[in-house]
């Protein structure tokens, strides 16, 4: 017998893309199969809920029937809520109350899991009685990551079917389990071929017999020990709302199960309506609309080799991140010694042949800094490529239409510019030139994505999109100490905002000597208007080029890990005041914090008015992923959005007096006014 539960919802995701919600319903020999269908992902929205709370209502009047199985259409079980409903009231029937009917059901119901089920699906899962996957089952909570915790007895069932220690790791660390662990752990009962997944489901849901509740179960005793253990493991430097998560998930353990779903749920109904949450989706959203801004409608072709010409610390470090993803490497250095860099690491040939590089189907141009070293590797490259092979520069400041104008073939390259380190920096930027092609797009949006990597589009200008906003960042924080403030008084005021570390403790970190040589061959072309703080300047004459030599912003006596303030810096520091003729005055963390947003927000307005930067929410991805900017604030652009109107005037004001030609952007707020171009920017991301 086959019938099946449609739902549209209005207003949902679902109906503005003119979509369905399907619950299928096939009945065999006393099993009825409920298989969700709601594409792409399986999610979790009201019309989903309501169709499946519809269909279990069905199957609950059906006489005769012994056993249920929830399954799923396509590659996924269920990737979770809706994380957009979490910004309106949750609407009925909310995903507990489908729980509850599957616990309620007088007969077992067994989960039939393929793909990911995360969240909200991994909470619908354990409210079944059996929970069967394929190889490609992938469960987890990611829900902390979102500022929440799991909101439909996750906590509850999970501590009670792998014990509190496990449950805290998984719900505490967010990290995705795949089958394997999920059955040694206990979260999965079996894990067969996927083609015999519904089949073993239906078996299994005929001869089962009886219900298993997990949430009137009580909690294994765990060993105090491991549950500190695996408390303080998740704890360190851990948002308030994952230590909350924690809490949760160790009192529930102890409580008779429906007084602990419902603490859960009280406590998720408070975190979902945070700043914190609500920003933290906002970059979920963010960063899915640069990736598909970076999409080509053209299919990508196949990639397997990625030649990397450069065997620097970046060369070596991306042919290192391009291996572990399975591609072929080749790395290209006419300096044999600089090769031995890469030489062990397997999955990447080292050579000193240009020729070899004709192997690849993507060249990546990681050779030094400067334009006629960059146009003569692109010139004696070209012609050793297929016709279809892509080169990229990841240049980081260079003009890549001037680079491309060497080439025969244009349409085959663009910027690609990864962060440091690029094996563990999210972000890229993919720069389109003025003659990139959609098929050089398409490669780059494949590989990125291969790469797992967050993409950016930016076009072409000084410092692209990230490194352009940063600059600006660092230039305000040296305004602040030449008005005043100490470097460390600098760090602990942005430390107070959520960065993990100050500018002047990452300056030192990432040695001082090269920005200096950059100053030093921009010195002819500089605005003689602009502001300039020559402070580190003084640093790097005197020695002081950071942590690698010892000194830097701050002293580090015998290798010290962290900098400590040194009377010595204060004296450069006086001096360099003196000699620009500013009196040093107190500054307070408030206009520390309140210039460094603005002179941000600034640099941000400037770009998406250029046509740099495509929209507002690219600059907070690009700032997040890429610099470490305090995710929880939601980024620069979203973080001064979010404070009253007199605030943002001030904060713009206070920036554009720092220095006029650098943030002239501004100078309305001078007048009281918000300049339109900010309004604009700040509008996009509220
Ligand atoms: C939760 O479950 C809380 C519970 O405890 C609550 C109980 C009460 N929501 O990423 P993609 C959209 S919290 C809304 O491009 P992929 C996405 O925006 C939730 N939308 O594909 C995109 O739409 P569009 C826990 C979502 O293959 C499209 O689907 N779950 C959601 O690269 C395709 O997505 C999570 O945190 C969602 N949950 O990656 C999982 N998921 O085409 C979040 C997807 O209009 N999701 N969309 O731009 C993911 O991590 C990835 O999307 C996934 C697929 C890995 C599933």
């Amino acid at each position: 017998k086959r019938s099946r539960v449609t739902v549209r919802a209005h207003g949902s995701r679902i109906d503005r893309w003119a979509r369905v919600v399907i619950v299928e319903i096939e009945e065999t020999n006393g099993v009825a199969v409920l298989t969700i269908d709601n594409p792409p992902v399986n999610m979790g929205d009201t019309a989903m809920r309501t169709a499946l709370a519809e269909a279990l209502d069905k199957v609950a009047a059906q006489s005769g029937l012994v056993g249920v199985v929830l399954a799923s259409a396509g590659t996924h079980f269920y990737a979770g809520s809706d994380i957009s409903e979490f910004d309106r009231p949750m609407q009925a029937p909310q995903l507990p109350d489908v729980i509850a009917r599957i616990e309620n059901l007088g007969v077992p119901v067994v989960a039939a899991l393929t793909g990911l089920a995360l969240g909200g699906g991994l909470e619908l899962a354990l409210g079944c009685d059996l929970r069967i996957g394929d190889p490609t089952t992938i469960v987890g909570f990611p829900e902390v990551t979102l500022g929440i915790l799991p909101g439909a007895g996750g906590t509850v069932r999970t501590a009670r079917l792998v014990g509190v220690p496990s449950a805290i790791d998984l719900v505490g660390s967010a990290r995705r389990v795949k089958a394997d662990e999920a059955l040694s752990l206990g979260l999965l009962d079996e894990v067969v071929p996927a083609d015999v997944l519904l089949a073993r489901a239906v078996e299994r849901a005929a001869t089962l017999g009886a219900k298993n509740r997990l949430v009137d179960r009580p909690a294994p005793v765990s060993d105090e020990t491991a549950v500190e253990a695996a408390r303080a493991a998740v704890s360190k430097r851990a948002r308030p709302n994952v230590l909350a998560a924690v809490d949760v998930v160790c009192t529930g353990a102890s409580l008779e199960g429906r007084e602990a779903l419902r603490r859960e749920r009280a406590l998720f109904d408070e975190l979902r309506v945070t700043d914190e949450a609500a920003n933290l989706r906002y970059l979920f959203f963010a960063k899915r609309r640069a990736a598909k801004a970076v999409r080509s409608r053209t299919p990508a072709p196949q990639i397997s080799a990625i030649g990397v010409a450069g065997a620097g610390t970046m060369g070596a470090a991306l042919a290192g991140a391009f291996a572990a993803r399975g591609y072929e490497v080749i790395v290209f250095d006419s300096n044999r010694a600089a090769l031995d860099r890469v030489a062990d690491r397997s999955g990447i040939t080292p050579t000193d042949s240009i020729a070899d590089l004709g192997r690849a189907d993507l060249i990546v141009d990681a050779v030094f800094e400067d334009m006629d070293v960059k146009k003569s590797l692109l010139r004696e490259v070209e012609p050793h490529l297929d016709d279809t092979a892509v080169i990229v520069s990841n240049t980081s400041y260079l003009d890549l239409n001037e680079m491309a104008s060497v080439l025969t073939v244009p349409g085959r390259f663009a910027g690609l510019h990864f962060f440091n380190p690029p094996d563990r920096n999210p972000l890229v930027e993919i720069i389109r030139t003025s003659t990139t092609d959609e098929r050089t797009l398409a490669v780059l949006s494949a590989v990125v994505t291969r790469l797992g990597k967050t993409p950016i589009p930016a076009g072409i200008g000084d410092g692209f999109v990230a490194n352009r906003v940063y600059a600006d960042y660092r230039m305000q924080a040296e305004f602040l100490v030449e008005d005043g403030a100490s470097p460390a008084e600098v760090d602990a005021a942005l430390i107070e905002l959520g960065f993990a570390i100050g500018p002047f403790a990452v300056a030192d970190m990432s040695g001082l000597d090269i920005a200096w040589a950059r100053r030093k061959r921009l010195a002819d072309t500089r605005d003689p208007r602009q502001r300039y703080v020559d402070i580190a300047d003084r640093l790097c004459e005197a020695g002081r080029l950071g942590k690698k030599t010892g000194a830097g912003w701050y002293d580090y006596p015998d290798g010290a890990k962290r900098g400590v303030v040194d009377p010595r810096v204060d004296a450069i520091t006086e001096k360099a005041r003196a000699d620009a003729g500013v009196t040093a005055r107190p500054v307070t963390g408030d206009e520390i914090r309140d210039r460094v947003l603005a002179s941000m927000v600034c640099a941000a307005a400037g770009l998406v008015e250029a046509g740099v930067a495509q929209r507002a929410s690219d600059i907070d991805v690009a700032l997040t992923e890429g610099f470490a900017f305090p995710a929880r604030l939601g980024g620069p652009v979203r973080a001064l959005a979010q404070r009253d109107r007199a605030e943002v005037v001030s904060a713009l004001e206070a920036a554009y007096r720092s220095c006029p030609v650098s943030f002239a952007i501004a100078e309305p707020a001078a007048a009281g006014e918000i300049p339109d171009t900010i309004e604009k920017i700040l509008e996009a991301v509220r």
